[in-house]
């Protein structure tokens, strides 16, 4: 058994638990689903080699490739590397050391970002602004927040600002029809600034808590879009100069490093001040959540393993980064 910080690292018939001595307000099974879907149960899907084996220069250019290939990136690839010879040292390691080194080191790292969604009692209405590329999972990750925000008693509506893909003001109508909670809609085509500003003045005149408002899909690197999210934050900044509270970028995890370039390119876009990473059961090894974490100083808020409204839960540096360190054995099975 390992411990370092809040969390207690140990080693079950081959399979390593990661257990966070504070609460997390996680249900008891989402740091299982994790662990299950992140790559079927292998995380990162690295391995080490023979049991004993001299933590070396070869074993560190080796460690260093595999990252590489899991989308870390050269910057954070070289902070792990680094982070587990200081704790390995130059001697024969196991198998069970090693990763719970590296564990450690994961954890070291994304521990900064993990910093929880807060709504303050004195901001109200709380306007939440959703961003990111096309499909990256933007629509649903409100579905899944206005259920989350709902359950924890908040009063919630959603406002359609995407008014440019068809069909997208009836997609999050239907959000809001699971949910229970208002929809503030206008026509095809309206201004998105115009749609934030009417619902923010809505949920005020309702007494309602929060706002989460949706936006269409926009590339990164198209100038004229990131304006008009731009443009977002203006307008809704005329109603309260704090807002819009939170900026939320949805990431897709599958798409490797691009996803880091879009993280740069939306923050210096808008001033983001949280990440939700969608789709960490799709493929992807979820290395690329190292590589913005070393990059950018924003916190990740929500990770996302499904389309199910209960498949998102609050980021926690250590269980993801025993998740993405996994049992070597391929204990996980996908579900
Ligand atoms: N497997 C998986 N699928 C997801 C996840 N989140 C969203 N999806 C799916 O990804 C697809 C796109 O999701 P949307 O929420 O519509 O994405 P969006 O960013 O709003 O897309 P646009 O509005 O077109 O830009 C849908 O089929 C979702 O069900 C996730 O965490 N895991
Ligand atoms: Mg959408």
């Amino acid at each position: 058994m390992t411990k370092f910080g809040a969390v207690v690292v140990t080693y079950e018939n081959g399979t390593m638990r990661a257990m966070s001595e504070k609460s997390t307000n996680q249900s008891p099974g989402f740091f299982g689903r994790l662990r299950r879907k992140l790559s079927g149960g292998k995380g990162l899907g690295l391995s080490f080699g023979t049991t004993g084996r001299t933590f070396d220069d070869d074993m560190a250019e080796d460690i260093e490739t595999q990252l590489l290939l899991a989308d870390v990136g050269i910057e954070a690839t070289d902070r792990i590397v680094d982070g587990l010879r200081r704790r390995v040292g130059r001697k024969p390691v196991g198998d069970n050391e090693l990763r719970a080194a590296l564990t450690e080191t994961l954890t070291e790292l994304l521990a900064p970002r993990a910093q929880p969604l807060q709504i303050p009692d004195t901001t109200r209405p709380f306007l939440i602004l959703v961003v990111g590329v096309n499909g990256s999972g933007k629509t649903t990750t409100i579905g899944k927040l206005a259920r989350e925000l709902r359950d924890r008693g908040h009063s919630v509506l959603l406002a359609a600002g995407d008014t440019f893909r068809a069909a997208a003001i009836e997609q999050l109508q239907v959000w809001g029809e699971r949910n229970g909670v208002p929809v503030i809609a206008q026509q095809p085509g309206a201004d998105p600034a115009a749609v934030v500003f009417d619902a923010f003045e809505a949920a005020r005149a309702r007494g309602i808590d929060i706002v989460l408002a949706d936006t269409a899909g926009r590339l990164q690197n198209k100038a004229g879009l990131m304006d008009e999210l731009a443009k977002v934050v203006r307008v809704a900044g005329r109603l309260d100069p704090t807002a819009p509270h939170e900026r939320l970028l949805v990431l897709d995890a599958s798409q490797g490093q691009n996803a880091v370039r879009q993280a740069v390119e939306f923050h210096a876009a808008i001033g983001l001040t949280g990440i939700v990473i969608t789709k960490l059961d799709g493929g992807g090894k979820g290395g690329v959540l190292l590589s913005i974490a070393d990059q950018l100083d924003v916190p990740f808020r929500f990770i996302g393993v499904g389309e199910g409204i209960e498949d998102m839960g609050v980021f926690d540096a250590a269980e993801y980064a025993a998740a993405l360190v996994a049992p070597g054995t391929g204990t996980g099975k996908p579900e």
